[in-house]
Formats: C-alpha cells, structure tokens, sequence
C-alpha cells in the first residue's frame, strides 16, 4: 500500500470524501473523528487501508498522542489533511452564544493548531509531506453572521502561509484550500440539528461536493515535487460577491 494520509474530520463531508479518494488512489488513511461508528463503518467498506481514529481536535494531549497511535505500517504520515472544523450558530455577534464563539475557536483555531504541532515532526523527520489545511472563503469575505467563524478561517489561512515560512526548504508543502457554498452537514451542524433550515441554505443551488474538494485535494498534493500551491479559493459557479451595505438615515 502507498503512502498514509492523515485525516481529521473524516467522519462527514469533505473529510470523509477525502478519505476515499485517498484510498480510491492507493493511500493508507488515518480516519479521525469523534462519530467512531462512522469511522468504523469507512473501515468496514474501505479495508485495511483505513486506520479510524476517535479524536476530539480539541483534546490537546489527545492529538499529540494521536500522532503516534496508529500501527507501524501507517507511519511516518506523508500528508495531514487538516479539516476537522464547524460553524455554529449564524446571528449578529451582540446576540451571538459566547458558548458557540468558544466552541469555534477551541475547534477551529486551537484544535488546527494541535493537530499541525502533532504532526509536522514526523514529515520534518522523514524529509517531507504536506500539510492542506481547510479554510474557507468565510475566512476572505465578511458577512452578516459570520462573526467569529469567519474570524477562524482567517487564523487558518495565515497559519497556513506561516508554516510555508517555516518549513520551506524541510520539504514540507502548505496548501489552505478555501471553499464557499458547499452541501454537506455544515449547515446542520450551524443551525444545532435544524435539518430543514440546514435544507434551504442549498434550496435551488447548485453547490460545491463534498468530491469537488476531495478532487482539490488530491490535485494539491499530487503537484510535482517542486512546487508548493500555497491557497486555492474555490466558489460554486452559483455563488459571487455583493454589495456593500450602506445603512441611509
Ligand atoms: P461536516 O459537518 O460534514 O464535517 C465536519 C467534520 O469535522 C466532521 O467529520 C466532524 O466529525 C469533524 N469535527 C467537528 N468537530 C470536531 C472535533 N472537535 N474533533 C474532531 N472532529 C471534529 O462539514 P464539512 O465537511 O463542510 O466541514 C469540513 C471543514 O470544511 C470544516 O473545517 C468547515 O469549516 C470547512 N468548510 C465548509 C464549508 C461548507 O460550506 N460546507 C465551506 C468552507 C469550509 P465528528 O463530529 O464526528 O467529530
Ligand atoms: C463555509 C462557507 O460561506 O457558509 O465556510 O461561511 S460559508
């Protein structure tokens, strides 16, 4: 079996489609997550190429052991997919759950942060890897509501070009892939379980896969050798900007 991917959030969505398009191409899978009968379930239908791995990204001594707790034949892992992620919550931030602004950062911010700082050694001591981040262009483009999510997206883009500074010239590639309106269970998981608010956000669109960004990955990763694309902002073909708001008295 080829090299190993390391991949948090594989439980839904892009996670999970990165998974197995990863396997699909030959790749061994570390399969994080904290839903492990879906992580169980990947392995079930995909084989001994998927290590499942229960994880909180936000357990910090969790993630750092997590580095080490998959059988021999996985390691040293060749790329970290870092995509274990959420939005809750879309009101003004005066009216926003301090709770939820927590939850984001700890997840978003703090739990990307672990998961790099848990990884990156052992490509730095293979000589090489690849680490693709999942931003988003929440991370870019203000709007009403994204408050604090928006704000994560934004630590992860620069984190990402920061690694760039750090780790060139180690062999370690830095990719921040940015997506916009895309179906998968992010807006369930926004509106708290709410399935048909969650529904209409995708009500006469066309949005990004859950593949489309599986396909993006893949194409980062496998890039000749020497070159590194640093960021990919990618929209659905429904999805542009607006104007500015301008409250008139
Ligand atoms: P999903 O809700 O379908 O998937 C989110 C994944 O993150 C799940 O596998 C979930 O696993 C995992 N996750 C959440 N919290 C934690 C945690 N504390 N520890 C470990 N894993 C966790 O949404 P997406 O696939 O859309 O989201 C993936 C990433 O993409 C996120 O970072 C999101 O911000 C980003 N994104 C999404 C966009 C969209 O419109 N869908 C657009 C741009 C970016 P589990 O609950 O089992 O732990
Ligand atoms: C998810 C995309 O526009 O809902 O990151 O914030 S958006």
């Amino acid at each position: 079996m080829g090299p190993t991917a390391f991949v948090t959030g594989a439980t839904s969505g892009f996670g999970e489609a990165i998974t197995r398009r990863f396997v699909a191409e030959g790749w061994r899978v570390v399969a994080c997550g904290r839903r492990v009968d879906r992580l169980h379930a990947l392995r079930a239908e995909l084989g001994d190429a998927v290590f499942p791995l229960e994880l909180d990204v936000r357990d910090r001594e969790a993630v750092m052991a997590a580095a080490e707790s998959f059988p021999e034949e996985f390691g040293p892992v060749r790329v970290l997919v870092a995509n274990a992620g959420l939005a809750l919550g879309l009101g003004p931030a005066d009216r926003a759950d301090l709770d939820d602004w927590d939850t984001m950062v700890d997840t978003n911010v703090k739990g990307l942060m672990y998961s790099v700082r848990a990884l990156v050694p052992q490509m730095v001591a293979a000589g090489g890897g690849h680490v693709v981040t999942i931003g988003s262009v929440a991370g870019s483009y203000p709007y009403p509501g994204g408050n604090v999510y928006g704000a994560t997206k934004a630590f992860v883009a620069q984190l990402a070009l920061n690694l760039r500074a750090d780790l060139v010239s180690k062999g370690i590639r830095v990719t921040d892939i940015e997506p916009g309106l895309a179906e998968t269970e992010f807006s369930v998981v926004r509106f708290k379980g709410d399935a048909e608010k969650a529904a209409k956000v995708y009500e006469g669109v066309e949005p990004i896969r859950p593949d489309d960004i599986a396909d993006t990955v893949w194409w980062a990763v496998t890039r000749p050798a020497h070159i590194n694309v640093n960021r990919i902002e990618i929209m659905a073909e429904c999805q542009a900007f607006g104007p500015f708001q301008v409250v008139r008295s």
